[in-house]
């Protein structure tokens, strides 16, 4: 018997202040009672979504030195979980600790864009590489901006219709993960929604969202946390995306009712609380 909560190892980068990446994904995880080890590859004063001159410390050396450490150790992690990543270098350490633990749960949340864009630092080279991490990961997340990136097709700006949005989905999991997750996909119903595919079982899921006009940095850190975290504790795929969007709903719904600097973030110390109950979930239906 495991007696002790699962471990993740977290490769992320670790952005001070404006509440994404290491500093929404630790304390989502841990108090979903996981036990994240982070392995920052950079250390950045604030996100570069929109707050100035941002401090940057590059953290590539520290990935490989990490993973060699916890070898002499003979550490386990049930799950690794890649995030924002910073260089093509960074990409093939990621590939090094996904073999190294052949075992553990392969999270990559393909960060690159979003609203149809790519991030300013993810050159056209590095999105292709990006591939690499998607074909041995065995759960992705990306947003829609993200999913037509790794699909190699023009942003869609229209709605979605089911057999539209079930293809997508399809094409991403023959990229090689056994769950895949869209994240804020507008359906030809009206609604926008978080759809999953779960392959081994070839079903289809849906999550509708409560729609704010407003967007805040890090939501996909933490939507990805709380899937990831709901795994590791036995949930099943529509179980999990219910736990996620609820909970992103809560954090963005109360940021939102403070009027808060978008560029902040979401309250998420006021939420934390919300995650201590495994039944706070968004009900899903079949796609
Ligand atoms: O949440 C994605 C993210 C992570 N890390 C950094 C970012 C962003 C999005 O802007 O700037 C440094």
């Amino acid at each position: 018997m495991n007696q002790r909560p699962a471990r993740v190892a977290a490769i992320h980068d670790l952005s001070g202040f404006g509440r994404c990446s290491l500093s929404v994904i630790l304390p989502t995880l841990s108090t979903m009672g996981v036990q994240v080890c982070p392995i920052p590859t950079a250390i950045l004063s604030s996100h570069t979504g929109g707050l100035g001159d941002v401090e940057f410390r590059d953290q590539t050396s520290f990935i490989p030195a990490s993973l060699e450490h916890y070898k002499r150790l003979g550490l386990e992690f049930e799950c690794i979980y890649t995030g924002f990543l910073g260089s093509e270098e960074q990409i093939d350490h990621c590939l090094e600790y996904f073999s190294a633990y052949p075992q553990a749960l392969a999270v990559v949340d393909p960060v690159m864009g979003d609203h149809g864009k790519a991030y300013r630092t993810y050159t056209e080279p590095m999105r292709n590489r990006l591939s690499e991490l998607v074909q041995v990961a065995d759960v992705i997340t990306p947003n829609l901006t993200e999913a037509c990136m790794l699909l190699k097709i023009p942003y869609i700006s229209d709605v979605l219709t089911r057999v539209q949005a079930r293809s997508l989905l399809a094409k991403l999991s023959e990229l090689g993960p056994n769950y895949v997750v869209i994240t804020g996909v507008q359906l030809a119903t009206g609604e926008m929604a978080n759809i999953g595919y779960d392959k081994s079982n070839n079903s289809y899921w849906v999550v509708s969202c409560d729609y704010l006009p407003v967007s805040y940095p890090g939501t996909g850190d933490i939507f990805a946390s709380v899937l990831t975290g709901a795994f590791l504790t036995g949930d099943s795929l529509p179980i999990a995306m219910g736990r996620a969007t609820y909970f992103v709903e809560r954090c963005i719904k109360t940021t939102f009712s403070y009027s808060s600097d978008p560029r902040f973030g979401v309250m998420l110390e006021r939420e934390l609380s919300v995650l201590t109950n495994s039944s706070n979930g968004k009900d899903f239906s079949l796609l």
